[in-house]
């Protein structure tokens, strides 16, 4: 396991790994949001989204742990504690229809929707594993059309927070994640299950200090394993 985390790579092939194509804001006032640049049909891109936001009013807390703030303000309107992130939940209000008296599992999933040329679709990341950090990569292949994003919700006026959308040329659709031996490995970090497979631990290095991850050193040329922590 101790492998995976210590081959470095050329900073120029990580900059080739994750070629930038466009970064914008989604903001969970307004229905569907989208970015600004054509998506080549058949070409793999990689996104990857982070952020916390709410779709109902800030209010007493009925269960999990919210933020004392979502990451990236909405502007022009109130904010309030932060309870999702682009694909869970990890608390809720009072006022929310989860709060009552069964008590919920957090967090549950809540993916965004993805609009693929015909339908919204669920929007789940390659590893859908909840992340503390609230940053998930997804895999899509291009529709000849920008990315377009919606939150599922229905009744905007109350919600606040924005997510924060990057999209990156992928060098490899195609794998969306790697799991070998009991490791799940994406773009973000590695989780290792324990063993009776119930518990995964997160092993990716950290923020402050990021490094690049990849399974073998001999399996670079292929790009699908190399999988990158953002710093
Ligand atoms: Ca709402």
């Amino acid at each position: 396991m101790k492998s995976l985390l210590k081959l470095l790579l050329p900073l120029s092939l990580v900059s080739g790994l994750m070629a930038e194509v466009e970064t914008f804001y989604a903001d969970a006032k307004v229905g569907a949001s989208q970015g600004s640049t054509v998506l080549e049909a058949g070409k793999g891109y990689r996104i990857v989204i982070s952020g916390t936001w709410s779709k109902w009013a800030d209010q007493n807390v009925c269960g999990g742990t919210p933020e004392d703030t979502v990451r990236f303000p909405s502007e022009d309107t109130e904010n309030g504690k932060a309870y999702m992130d682009p694909a869970f939940i990890f608390a809720y209000p009072v006022k929310s229809s989860f709060c009552s008296d069964v008590e919920h599992d957090l967090p549950v999933p809540s993916s965004l929707l993805y609009w693929n040329g015909t339908d919204w679709v669920a929007f789940n990341p390659s590893l859908n594993e909840y992340r503390n950090d609230h940053t998930y990569e997804y895999i899509v292949e291009g529709i000849g059309e920008a990315l377009q994003l919606r939150f599922p919700d229905n009744l905007l006026e109350d919600n606040y927070g924005q997510l924060k959308i990057e999209i990156f040329e992928s060098p490899s659709i195609g794998v969306s994640y790697y799991t070998h031996n009991k490791v799940k490995l994406d773009f973000l970090g590695v989780l290792q299950a324990s063993e009776d497979g119930e518990e995964w631990t997160d092993l990716s290095p950290q923020p402050e200090s990021p490094i690049v991850i990849s399974a073998e050193e001999k399996e670079s040329n292929t790009g699908s394993l190399y999988r990158v922590r953002r710093p």
